[in-house]
C-alpha cells in the first residue's frame, strides 16, 4: 500500500529529489476556485527512468480510459508517495461538454466497455494485497454509483441492453476481491452478486432489483423523492390532457412575466377554453387561485407532478426541470425572461457561479422546447450562439410581458396600482431595479445584494418631489433593511410583476438588469448606476452591447453622478434622444402591444382553430 511521506520539502527541492528517488509526486487532491472554475489538482509525477526501466506504457487501444494499468504499474513499483502543498500542475474542469468536451464528458456508447476493460488489464495483474483491495474497491463504488444508469432499462447505453457488457461485468466481478463486495450497501450488492455468479441474469430480475434501489432513495430522501417517483413511473404514463396548460414563472416566486400575458390573454379571449394550472410556491400572496378555470399547484408537490407529467402544453419563463421527460403530443413554449446583455451560456468563458454541466444541462434542456419566445432581432441572433437554439424555432413575436407598457388605459392602470401600494399621486416615482452579481451569493439560489445607492443623500435632496420604489432581483433572498426612510422608500421587492412598476416610474435606475430594454418601451429616461462596472463586465460576465455607445441614457459610477442626473432629468434626456431613438429601433420595433396575441396564434393554432 502507498504510504505517504511528509512535506518537509518546498516543492523545488522535491522535485530535485524526485529525479534521483524511487517515489510517486502527487501533487494535491484538492477542488479549488482557478480561473474563475473550478479546477481540481490530479498531478502525479513519476521518474522517467522508472518509466522506461520498467516498459509502462498507457494502453492506446482504449480512447477512454488509457491510464489506469499505467497507473497501478506505477503505484506497485513505487510504494511511497510525496504530496506537495503547492499545486505544481493544475486541471481546469472543462464547462463546455457540448461544444469541448474533455474525454471524461464525451458521450461515447461504448464508455461501459473501455471502463470495464481498463479495470479488468489493470487488476489482473496486481497481485493479491492491499492495493489488489484498493482498486476493488474503488472500482465497485464507481459501479455502485452508475449502477442505476448502468443497468436502467430507460438509459440509452445500458449494461443490461448487451449481452457481451453484461459478459465482460461478469468477468470483471471475477477478478474483484470479494470482501470489498460484502462492503456495498445491500442493493448494489445484490444486484453485483447475481450478475458475478451468472452473465445472464434475466432482465425483469434486474429491474426488480433496480427499482428496489430507486425506492431505497425514496425512503431516504421522503418527500420529493416519491412524487418523482409517482411522476417517472406513474403520472408520466397517463393519457395528456389535451386542453391543460401549465404555467412558471420566475421558478414560482411570481405570478407574473409573459406566462401572465399569455394567460390573461387566452381568458379574456378564449373563456373556459383552456384550463389553467400555475406553480407557485407556498408563502406567494399575489396568484391567480380563485379565478376562473384555474388552479394553483405548489412547486414539487403532487399535482405539480400530476400536471407536469399530463398538460398538453408548458409554458414557462426559465427552465423546466432537468429530470422533464418531454412526452411525444405535449408541446413546450419557453418565453424566457429578457433580451440579453449579460453573456448567456454558450457565450460564457468562465461559469463562475454555476457548475462545469451548466452548459451541457441547459443545451439538453433547450432540445426540448418547441419554441422559444424572442423579443427583437437582436435576441433571435444571441440566442442562436448562445443557446445553440435554431432561429426556425424562435418566435419573433415581441415579449407579451410587454404588451401592458403600449395599452391604450395605461395611465389609468398606473393610478391604480399607485393607489394599491399606497404612494402618494402627487409624488414622481424613481425606480431602482439593479440585477445580481454572480459572485455575491450566500449558497446556490441564495444571493446577496449590496445596496450602493445613498438612499439618504436621495431622500434629503429628492424626498420632496420623488419616493423611491426599490426592487431587488428575484435571485436576491436578503431583505434590505429601509427602516429609517420612512414613506420615501417602497421596498416593492416581492411584489409580483414588475411590469406594473415600470408603467408607474417616471425614472429607472438599473445597471446591467435587462429591465431597461423593457422600460425604454414607455420611452422615459433611464440612468444606468454601474459602480462596479470594471469588474462585473470583464470578469464576471461580459456584455454583448457596447455599454459606451448602444445604451439609451448614462453610465454613472458615483452617487454624486447620479444625484446630478436626477436633479436635471430634462438634460439626460436631451443628451440621449438620439441614442435612445436608435436603441428603440434595435430593441423595440416589435413591441407594439399584440405579442401575447402573436404567441398564442402560434403556439396553440391546431387548439384554437380546428
Ligand atoms: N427582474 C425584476 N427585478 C429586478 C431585476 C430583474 O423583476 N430587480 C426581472 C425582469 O423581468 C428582468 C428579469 O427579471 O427582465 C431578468 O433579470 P436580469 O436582471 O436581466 O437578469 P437574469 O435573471 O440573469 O436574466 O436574457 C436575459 C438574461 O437571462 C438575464
Amino acid at each position: 500500500m502507498l504510504t505517504e511521506l511528509p512535506t518537509t520539502t518546498p516543492a523545488s527541492s522535491a522535485v530535485q529529489n524526485w529525479l534521483t528517488h524511487k517515489y510517486l509526486l502527487f501533487t494535491g487532491e484538492d477542488r479549488f476556485e482557478q480561473f474563475g472554475r473550478q479546477a481540481k489538482i490530479t498531478g502525479k509525477i513519476l521518474n522517467r527512468q522508472l518509466v522506461e526501466q520498467h516498459h509502462w506504457q498507457f494502453d492506446e487501444a482504449n480512447a477512454l480510459y488509457p491510464d489506469y494499468h499505467f497507473l497501478t504499474q506505477a503505484m506497485l513499483a513505487t510504494p511511497t508517495y510525496l504530496r506537495l502543498a503547492d499545486p505544481l500542475y493544475v486541471r481546469v474542469k472543462h464547462n463546455d461538454p457540448i461544444n469541448q468536451p474533455s474525454i471524461h464528458q464525451l458521450e461515447d456508447p461504448h464508455r461501459w466497455h473501455h471502463r470495464l476493460a481498463a479495470w479488468q488489464l489493470a487488476l489482473v495483474d496486481l497481485p493479491v494485497g492491499p492495493l489488489h483491495v484498493a482498486f476493488s474497491r474503488f472500482t465497485l463504488d464507481r459501479l455502485h454509483r452508475y449502477l442505476y444508469q448502468a443497468l436502467a432499462t430507460s438509459s440509452e447505453t445500458t449494461v443490461a441492453d448487451s449481452p457481451a457488457l453484461m459478459d465482460q461485468l461478469h468477468d470483471y466481478l471475477q477478478l474483484v476481491d470479494p470482501d470489498t463486495l460484502r462492503e456495498l450497501p445491500h442493493n448494489s450488492r445484490q444486484i453485483l452478486r447475481a450478475i458475478r455468479r451468472q452473465p445472464r441474469v434475466p432482465q425483469f430480475q434486474i429491474n426488480v432489483l433496480v427499482r428496489l434501489r430507486q425506492l431505497n432513495r425514496v425512503i431516504r430522501h421522503r418527500g420529493r423523492g416519491i412524487t418523482r417517483l409517482a411522476y417517472n413511473w406513474w403520472f408520466t404514463k397517463l393519457p395528456i390532457k389535451p386542453r391543460t396548460i401549465l404555467y412558471e414563472s420566475f421558478l414560482g416566486r411570481n405570478f407574473s412575466d409573459s406566462p401572465k400575458a399569455i394567460y390573461n390573454y387566452l381568458e379574456k379571449n378564449y373563456p373556459g377554453r383552456f384550463h389553467h394550472v400555475w406553480v407557485m410556491n407556498p408563502g406567494v400572496s399575489e396568484t391567480p387561485a380563485g379565478r376562473p378555470n384555474t388552479k394553483v399547484v405548489k412547486r414539487f408537490g403532487w399535482r405539480y407532478m400530476y400536471y407536469l407529467a399530463t398538460a398538453k402544453f408548458q409554458v414557462i419563463n426559465m427552465r423546466q426541470p432537468k429530470w422533464f421527460i418531454k412526452r411525444p403530443g405535449t408541446k413546450f413554449l419557453a418565453t424566457w425572461h429578457g433580451t440579453p446583455l449579460k453573456h448567456l451560456v454558450f457565450d460564457m468563458d468562465n461559469v463562475a457561479s454555476a457548475n462545469p454541466l451548466y452548459k451541457s444541462i441547459f443545451y439538453q434542456q433547450s432540445r426540448q422546447w418547441d419554441y422559444l419566445v424572442t423579443a427583437n432581432q437582436f435576441s433571435v441572433d444571441v440566442f442562436e450562439h448562445a443557446f445553440m437554439y435554431p432561429t426556425d424555432q424562435m418566435l419573433p413575436s415581441g415579449y407579451p410581458r410587454n404588451d401592458i407598457l403600449s395599452a391604450p388605459d395605461k395611465d389609468e392602470q398606473a393610478q391604480q396600482i399607485k393607489r394599491k401600494l399606497g404612494i402618494p399621486l402627487d409624488k414622481k416615482i424613481i425606480l431602482y431595479a439593479p440585477t445580481w452579481r454572480d459572485d455575491d451569493y450566500y449558497g446556490v439560489g441564495d444571493y446577496k445584494f449590496t445596496l450602493k445607492l445613498d438612499i439618504d443623500r436621495l431622500k434629503r435632496e429628492l424626498g420632496d418631489e420623488y419616493v423611491l420604489v426599490l426592487r431587488t432581483h428575484y435571485f436576491i433572498t436578503e431583505h434590505l433593511d429601509t427602516t429609517g426612510f420612512g414613506d420615501f422608500v417602497y421596498n416593492e421587492s416581492s411584489y409580483d410583476d414588475i411590469s406594473e412598476l415600470y408603467l408607474i416610474a417616471d425614472v429607472l435606475i438599473t445597471d446591467y438588469s435587462s429591465v431597461f430594454f423593457d422600460y425604454a418601451i414607455l420611452k422615459r429616461p433611464i440612468l444606468y448606476f454601474v459602480y462596479d462596472y470594471e469588474k462585473y463586465g470583464s470578469v464576471l460576465r461580459g456584455f454583448y452591447l457596447n455599454m459606451e455607445t448602444d445604451l439609451p441614457g448614462p453610465l454613472l459610477k458615483t452617487n454624486d453622478d447620479v444625484l446630478a442626473a436626477l436633479h436635471d432629468l430634462p438634460a439626460v434626456t436631451q443628451q440621449y434622444a438620439a441614442a435612445y431613438q436608435r436603441f428603440s429601433q434595435r430593441f423595440n420595433a416589435w413591441e407594439d402591444g399584440h405579442a401575447s396575441q402573436r404567441v398564442v396564434d402560434t403556439f396553440f393554432a391546431d387548439e384554437l382553430h380546428h
